[in-house]
Parts: C-alpha cells; structure tokens; sequence
C-alpha cells in the first residue's frame, strides 16, 4: 500500500488541474483586489512556503513587472526595518498550507498593524487564522493534504501565485492548462529514473544548485530530501559554487542540478567541472549535457515552456527524497522530529 506522501506526489497533475479551474472562477474579484494601489510586494512564510515565497517573488517580479521580494515570516517582525520601509504602500502575500504557523500569522497581524497596504493570505485551509486575518484569503482546499512534508501544496500555491503574476503583467495564462498533462507523461518516463539514483548508496553528499526562479525550488528539493530521508544537504545558486563549497567535491558527491534556459552554458560549464572533480551529477533541465557521468530527467523545450521548470523540477526532487527514505527504511508519513504545522 503506497503511503499518502506518495500518492499525493502523484496526484499533482489531477490537482493543478483543479486549482487552475478555481482560479479562473475567481479571477475577476481576485484581479479587482490586486488592482488596488500598492509599490512593492512581498511573499513571506516558513520552512517550504519560504521557498516557496522565494520563487513566487522571483517570477512576480518577472512577469508582473512589479518590485517584489521573498522572505522568512520570522524576519518581518524581528527585523522589520530590513524588510519594509514605512512610507511604501505593500502587496503582502502570507503563505502557509495549513494557515496556523506561528511566525506566518503573527507576520501577517504585524504587518497590518505597523505599515501600510492589503494583505493575502495564501492557504490550503478553509478557516485558518491566516485565511480570517488577511483582507484577501486565496484558500486551495483542493491542494491539502494529509503528508507532513509539503507535496502538493507547494506546487499549487506556487501555481496560484505564477496565474496571478502573468494576469497582473498581462501575459497569457492559457499555456498553463498543458502543464499537467506534461507532468503526467514526464512521470511515465522518469519516475524509475530517480528511485534509481535515489536508491544508490555510494553517494553520500548531497548538494542542490539552481539560479533564478529556480534557486527556491534547489532549496525545496533539499529539504524534502533531508526531511524524508534524514540525509544533511547543501544548496547553492549554481555559479556561487565554485567560490569554495566546491572544495568537498569528491566519488561521494551527488550534484542535483537545476539548469535554466538563459544560463545554460555557463551552468553546464560548472557542471561538467565538477565532474570532473569526481561528481556525479542528476540533471533535470532543457538540454542535454552529454556526459556520462551525468543522469538527465530531460524536458522537450518543443512542450515545455522555461515557466513550467519550477513546477515539473519539484515534482522529481519530491520524488528523490521520498525514494531515498524508503531505500532508508524510513516512513515518509512519519517523518523524524517533524509536525505538520509548527505552532509555537
Ligand atoms: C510550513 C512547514 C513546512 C515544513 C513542515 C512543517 O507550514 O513549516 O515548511 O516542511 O511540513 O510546516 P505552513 O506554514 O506552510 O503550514
């Protein structure tokens, strides 16, 4: 019997489908909401929904064109003075799945009572604080779920935030309906292709690369690595790691690379050096590196648009933790130390 972290890995494409279909019904209030005034947004939350956030700012301001920033709730009410400025107007998303972390809620409260602007409140759970507290609740209950570690909810209110950005700058969102069935047929393909290198004990570094829009999800695959499979992780934007971490390169080194579309010469250079210094490498990108120390999770840019590679990279890197700590003995369902919502 597959646990229920797997099953709702699997699940994603059917629930994309789902969430895509509730935001066009929500479209016009939510588009009415976001066109009130505002001068820099901001995307806060813990643990995944930091990264989370930390992609979702990226994107925003890529494709909304607006000035907007990723941040640990924690520090926007411990070190509010590095995060807001108090004559600036915000857009303040609040990010949390179950819409209960502590430091998640008390961003939110400290934010609407300390500096100006609208806040909304990103979440999977109907009646949350967070949902009662924010002047918008954008409420997924299609993406909860029952895993400890975030699956699903991460890429749908990832997806949420990706929808609303290119309705903000304009830019069409009807490719976006093609991302499930891409994901669908990818997994066909590739799913044996990471329970292998998962299962593989000789590697016992771990490091994540990714720049861009993809830096966040290099941190998510890291962290569902070392929460399922209890295995200590690194993650770097891709360039960063020649500027030393790259000295503990070695046969035991298992690089987890992220590569984009615009910096892909320079990330396949770091790459194939690294390699070069005994690593092996899981590639999940656009082209190939053609090397044969490398295992490729390869996506047909004749299909893929360069905004679909946070969505369908997660998935994977969802999948290689999940395998490793089954290869582990472990219980995905139960992982160690954890809880579902930390509430302080
Ligand atoms: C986020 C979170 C996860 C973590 C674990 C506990 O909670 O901290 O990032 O992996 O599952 O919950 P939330 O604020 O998104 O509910």
């Amino acid at each position: 019997m597959p646990d229920y972290t797997y099953s709702e890995i699997r699940k994603q494409p059917a629930t994309w489908r789902e969430v895509l279909a509730c935001l066009e019904n929500e479209r016009e209030k939510l588009l009415r909401f976001l066109s009130s005034r505002y001068e820099e947004v901001l995307f806060a939350g813990c643990g995944s929904s930091y990264n989370l956030a930390l992609t979702a700012a990226h994107l925003w301001q890529k494709l909304a064109r607006e000035r907007a920033k990723g941040v640990p709730s924690s520090e926007t009410f411990l070190f509010p003075e590095g995060i807001f400025l108090p004559e600036k107007e915000y857009l303040f998303f609040g990010i949390s799945r179950s819409g209960e972390t502590t430091e998640t809620v008390k961003a939110l409260t400290y934010f609407k009572e300390h500096f100006r602007g609208k806040a909304v409140g990103v979440t999977c759970q109907e009646g949350s604080s967070l949902a009662h507290l924010a002047d918008y609740p954008l409420v997924l209950s299609s993406a909860a779920e029952q895993s400890v570690v975030m699956t699903q909810s991460f890429s749908s209110m990832l997806l949420a935030l990706l929808f609303l950005a290119m309705k903000k700058g304009g830019v069409s969102t009807s490719g976006l309906g093609a991302l499930p069935e891409v994901l669908e047929a990818l997994l066909s393909r590739y799913e044996t292709t990471v329970r292998d290198v998962a299962t593989r004990k000789a590697f016992v570094k771990f490091i994540f690369l990714g720049s861009g829009p993809l830096y966040g999800i290099a941190w998510e695959g890291s962290l569902k690595l070392k929460e399922m499979s209890l295995t200590p992780t690194e993650t770097f934007h891709f360039l960063e790691f020649r500027h030393g971490p790259k000295s503990i390169v070695d046969e035991s080194t298992l690089l987890i690379a992220l590569t984009s579309q615009p910096a892909f010469d320079m990330e396949k250079e770091v790459l194939l050096e690294m390699v070069h210094l005994g690593a092996t490498v899981l590639h999940l990108g656009l082209k190939s590196l053609s090397s044969p120390k490398v295992v490729e999770i390869l996506y047909d840019e004749k299909f893929v648009d360069p905004l679909f590679l946070p969505f369908l990279d997660v998935v994977f890197l969802q999948l290689l933790g999940y395998f490793r700590a089954k290869e582990k003995g472990l219980d995905p369902d139960n992982p160690k130390n954890l809880t579902k919502v930390v509430v302080l």
